[in-house]
């Protein structure tokens, strides 16, 4: 009588089965490619692709010509699956749709998922460019009643009141900490608060400084559902975002947020961004 609000466990099995029927490797790491950073995807070695569409009880996608696929191949030698591009909560698809290829590749054997996303730097320490870790988040969508885990909860995914105190993993963290000054760009990484809104607007000049006095360093407009999905499921999580705008809370500041200077960060980032995100995964092959 109700239309269901939640995939069941045996749907989300059966779009992990397809995949398993047809890559050979199995990976213990998943990436989320946030927008503009595609490219980690792309350089995979002996990839295999599989279009959204493709896969079965896949959202069905909303915008045209943009990739949607999972990839799977080696980084750096070692087995990883890939989202290059995933579902916003803004093209209108509800929050648990947007996470389930979270709990596909919970599915698929992966043990640690690794979260990108573009994002408008907050704190004014932060410049276009740099690379925040997330420590924390704040779920504004989960504050006015919204999150990816209502509904029936299944026990096989995970317990229906799960902690989110730690999200983030400590561990994972230092190691990005680490790979940063091995890098020589401890400078740019920064550790903060990383919060999600619905989109698709950018934020109003009152919003971002509420947002700013709550203790909020970067906004943007996924992955928190994405990461309350994957914990609830015991993914071990690491996330960060490519500041790629700096957000307006000056009212005298006639500077505007865009997309295509989001997109251009993300690009111009790429090679630090792949080196980035590679290291770490060889560094997570011995934990
Ligand atoms: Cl300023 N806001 C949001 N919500 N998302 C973003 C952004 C800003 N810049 C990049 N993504």
């Amino acid at each position: 009588k109700h239309a269901r609000n939640t995939y069941t466990f045996e749907t989300a099995q059966e779009s992990a089965q397809y995949l398993l029927d047809r890559v050979k490797i199995r990976p213990k790491i998943g990436i989320i490619c946030g927008s503009g950073m595609g490219s980690i995807a792309e350089s995979l070695v002996d990839k295999q692709c599989f279009p959204y569409e493709e896969i079965p009880h896949f959202p069905a996608s909303t915008v045209k010509g943009h990739t949607g696929q999972m990839v799977f191949g080696y980084l750096q030698g070692v087995p990883v699956m890939c989202m290059q591009g995933r579902f916003h909560y803004y093209e209108g698809y509800p929050l648990w749709k947007c996470a389930m290829p979270v709990r596909v590749m919970k599915l698929v054997g992966v043990t640690h998922l690794i979260a990108t996303n573009a994002a408008g730097g907050l704190n004014p320490t932060y410049q276009v460019g740099d690379i925040m870790i997330v420590k924390d988040h704040v779920n504004m969508m989960g504050f006015a009643g919204n999150n990816p885990l209502q509904g029936p909860n299944d026990d096989r995914f995970g317990p229906r009141f799960p902690p989110m105190n730690k999200a983030y993993n400590t561990v994972l963290m230092e190691i990005g900490r680490q790979v940063a000054q091995e890098m020589g760009i401890d400078d740019i990484v920064h550790k903060g608060v990383y919060t999600c809104l619905g989109g698709p607007n950018f934020e109003t000049v009152a919003e971002l400084k509420m947002l700013r006095m709550v203790g909020v360093d970067a906004v943007g407009m996924s992955t928190v559902h994405e990461v309350i999905t994957a914990r609830h499921c015991d993914l071990t999580v690491f996330a960060f975002s490519l500041i790629t705008n700096l957000c307006v809370t000056e009212y005298e500041d006639h500077g505007e947020a865009n997309h295509e200077e989001v997109m251009d960060v993300g690009k111009a980032r790429q090679p630090l961004l792949q080196e980035f995100v590679s290291r770490i995964v060889i560094r997570l092959t011995d934990i």
